[in-house]
């Protein structure tokens, strides 16, 4: 399957530094910032340093280590943030994909969105 990636995206500037981001946490192969307009008090974009496009892109050929250190990421996320669900009233994870899926930059990204209760997801 190939996956057009296009390196021009915001994301891949903010990973060259080239536009700066509030960094919540920085790891070998992954960056959490705070998103830019935020939906709720708590508002995270977890974002693989790797030229992925989409959460599927990234499951199929992301290697282990990178993958690991993705999901660890998030949840130390969730515990540096005081939004873990062992801890707090919960939080929504979000993976846009697509044209269909709503998805504005296309570099993947989980959004980690907690702090006010958010309703059903499917409106
Ligand atoms: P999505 O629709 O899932 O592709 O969400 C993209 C998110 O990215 C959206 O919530 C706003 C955020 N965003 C867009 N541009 C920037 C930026 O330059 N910096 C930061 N921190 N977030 C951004």
């Amino acid at each position: 399957m190939a996956y057009d990636y296009d390196d021009q995206n915001i994301f891949a500037k903010i990973l060259r530094g080239e536009i700066p981001n509030k960094t919540v946490l920085e790891t070998e192969h992954t960056l959490a910032f705070a998103d830019i307009q935020p939906q709720a008090p708590a508002h995270v974009l977890v974002i693989p340093k790797g030229a992925y496009v989409t959460y599927d892109h990234f499951c199929a050929e992301a290697s282990d280590a990178e993958i690991l250190d993705f999901t660890r990421a998030v949840a130390k996320v969730c515990e540096m943030t005081g939004v873990s669900s062992a801890t707090s009233e919960g939080a929504r994870f979000i993976s846009n994909a697509g044209l269909h899926g709503g998805q504005e930059v296309p570099h993947f990204h989980l959004h980690i969105l907690a702090g006010r209760p958010l309703g059903p997801m499917l409106q």
